[in-house]
C-alpha cells in the first residue's frame, strides 16, 4: 500500500517514521510519501495562501499548488484522495479498515482556514475528521489516519497481537501487566502467573467486557 501526504509542512511528519511505522516503511512493507505542495506553485515566491473572497479572517489554500500536486502524484486518477477536516465523517476503527482495500491514498492536509472550495469539489473523494474538536492544521489528523491504516498493513504488526486486539471485538482491552509480581506492595492479579491459558483467557474476556460496560456501554448497542 502506498499513502501520499501532501502539506505545506512536511517537517511535521518526522515522528511518523520513527517507531512501528518507520521500521515497516524501511523494510518496504508499506510506502509512505510525504509531499510539498510548495513544490507546485507556479508564482514566483512560491505563494500557496491567499486573503479569502468575500473578507474575513485568516487565509486560505490556493488551489494552482494542491491541483498540480495533486495530478503529479496521480495522474491517473487511481488513487482515493482524502481531504482531513472537521466536516468529515468522523474516523473510526471499520473506516480504517475500509480504506485498507485502497493501492493508493491521497492524504491531503489542510491549513489555516482550509483550502479552495473548488479544489474539494474537483479533486477530492472524501473528507474525513478525526473527532469534534478545533485544530490548526489537517498534519495531526493526516498521522492520525495514516498510523491506525499502516498497524494492519501484512506484515508490519504481528499477526498475535492483531488477533489478541480483536480478541475484544470492539470493546476495551483487558489490563496488562509485566515483571515485577510485586511492585509497590501491589500484586499482580493471581490468574495470570497460573500458567493455566484457559483461565486466563477467561478472566481476560471477563475483564473486558466489564471494562466496556462500566467505561464504554455505548460500544455494546
Ligand atoms: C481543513 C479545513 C481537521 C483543515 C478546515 C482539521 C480539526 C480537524 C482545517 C480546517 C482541522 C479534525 C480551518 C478548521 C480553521 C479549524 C479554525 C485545519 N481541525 N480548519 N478552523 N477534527 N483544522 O479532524
Amino acid at each position: 500500500m502506498k499513502i501520499t501526504i501532501l502539506t505545506l509542512f512536511p517537517e511535521m511528519f518526522a515522528p511518523l517514521f520513527g517507531s512501528v511505522i518507520g521500521r515497516a516503511v524501511k523494510a518496504e512493507k508499506l510506502n509512505i510519501e510525504v509531499v510539498n505542495i510548495r513544490d507546485f506553485a507556479e508564482n514566483k515566491h512560491f505563494k500557496c495562501d491567499d486573503y479569502p473572497f468575500g473578507g474575513g479572517a485568516g487565509m486560505v489554500m490556493m488551489p494552482q499548488p494542491i491541483g498540480s500536486a495533486i495530478k503529479a502524484v496521480d495522474p491517473e486518477h487511481r488513487a482515493h484522495r482524502i481531504y482531513l477536516s472537521p466536516k468529515g465523517e468522523t474516523f473510526r476503527q471499520d473506516k480504517a479498515f475500509g480504506l485498507l482495500g485502497y493501492e493508493h491514498l491521497i492524504l491531503l492536509c489542510g491549513h489555516y482556514e482550509g483550502v479552495d472550495q473548488r479544489v474539494i469539489d474537483l479533486y477530492i473523494d472524501e473528507e474525513i475528521s478525526i473527532g469534534d474538536y478545533v485544530l490548526t492544521g489537517g498534519e495531526l489528523p493526516a498521522m492520525v489516519v495514516c498510523d491506525c491504516i499502516a498497524r494492519y498493513v501484512d506484515g508490519v504488526i504481528s499477526d498475535k497481537s492483531l488477533v489478541d486486539e480483536s480478541f475484544g471485538e470492539n470493546g476495551l482491552e483487558y489490563p496488562q501487566y509485566t515483571r515485577p509480581a510485586v511492585y509497590e506492595g501491589v500484586s499482580v492479579p493471581e490468574v495470570l502467573l497460573s500458567g493455566n491459558h484457559a483461565d486466563i483467557d477467561k478472566w481476560r474476556r471477563e475483564q473486558s467486557k466489564k471494562l466496556t460496560q462500566k467505561l464504554r456501554p455505548d460500544l455494546l448497542d
